[in-house]
């Protein structure tokens, strides 16, 4: 896509000390895991896939958990649903605020602790609790949801990246434990189309990157999403919130406009404005990425 093509992210600083730390004792632990529950982020479930997981999940159950469920409509995540099981993969679609979707991953992540204990009983050793780690990028919800399979609060879970700084056993039930890990990212991101995604969703943190180009290309990422698939989209999400219209403008020229229409011309204003009301879903029910055809 080449929307975002102007746009430069700052990747330097992306890989904060505590998620080298932070990986390096993840993968000590991952020696003691049975099942890895990868959590993305609904808006962007192809960005916030992480290209180390599949090294990480080695030869153990893996369970795909797409959450925040309730910041797309139906209708995208049931083009979701199709293409991943196109892809061989069986998503499983969370709220793990509400808690939508939860039950279901418990299942799931029992469900391989089966095999499991079978395989210690024929070798004569007593059943155990499954182990099982959630895995995936900064602020995607891996807390809230260990908070929800509890039914109470116990890890910390608040809305801004980087919450999370040890790793943490939390034992579930007799059956089931759960290692709540920090959100990880890549020491280097390759794709800055991705990465720009993941800034405006909150889902990197530490990162210094500039509000004004991350809003600017939010903008345009919507003006392209309702050009190439307007029955996904709510309509004119820009001009019902702040009465502005974005289609003619690049996000550049939208942004500074807006400054001017509501915020006496503060730009920066306008951009934090703008990313903090779509990571609130004050913006509206709104996809950042629809399934590739
Ligand atoms: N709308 C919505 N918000 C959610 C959902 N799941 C979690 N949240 C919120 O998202 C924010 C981040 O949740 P956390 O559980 O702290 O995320 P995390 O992945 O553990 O983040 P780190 O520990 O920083 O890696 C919190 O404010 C949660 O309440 C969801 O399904 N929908
Ligand atoms: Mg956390």
């Amino acid at each position: 896509m080449a929307i975002t093509q102007n746009y430069k992210l700052n990747l330097i600083q992306w890989y904060p000390g505590h998620i080298a730390k932070a990986e390096k004792n993840l993968k000590e632990q991952l020696k003691r895991v049975d099942v890895v529950l990868e959590v993305r982020d609904a808006r962007i479930p192809l960005a916030t896939h992480h290209p180390q997981i599949s090294e990480w999940v080695g030869s153990k159950a893996r369970v795909l958990v797409i959450n925040r469920v309730d910041m797309i409509t139906p209708q995208v995540r049931s083009l979701w649903i199709d293409w991943f099981k196109r892809q061989g993969e069986v998503p499983y679609f969370t709220n793990a605020q509400h808690g939508k979707g939860i039950a279901e991953i418990m299942q799931a992540a029992q469900a391989a602790g089966v095999a499991l204990n079978q395989r210690r009983r024929d070798r004569g050793m007593l059943p155990r609790p499954v182990r099982a780690v959630v895995i995936g990028f900064p602020n995607v919800g891996k807390s809230a949801l260990i908070n929800r399979l509890l039914g109470k609060r116990v890890v910390e879970s608040a809305a801004r990246p980087g919450v999370t700084r040890q790793l943490r056993w939390v034992r579930i039930s007799e059956h089931l434990e759960l290692l709540d890990a920090p959100g990880v990212i890549p020491a280097r991101m390759e794709d800055q189309e991705a990465a720009l995604k993941l800034a405006i969703c909150d889902d990197i943190g530490e990162a210094s990157y500039d509000n004004q180009l991350v809003a600017a290309a939010l903008v345009d990422l919507l003006n392209y999403l309702e050009a190439v698939a307007p029955d996904l989209l709510p309509k004119k999400p820009l001009q019902s919130r702040y009465e502005l219209d974005s289609i003619s403008d690049t996000g550049d020229v939208y942004l500074h406009a807006l400054a001017e229409h509501r915020y006496k011309g503060d730009v920066e204003r306008a951009a934090r404005q703008l990313l903090t009301d779509f990571r609130k879903g004050l913006l509206g029910t709104l996809p950042l990425e629809l399934p590739p055809n």
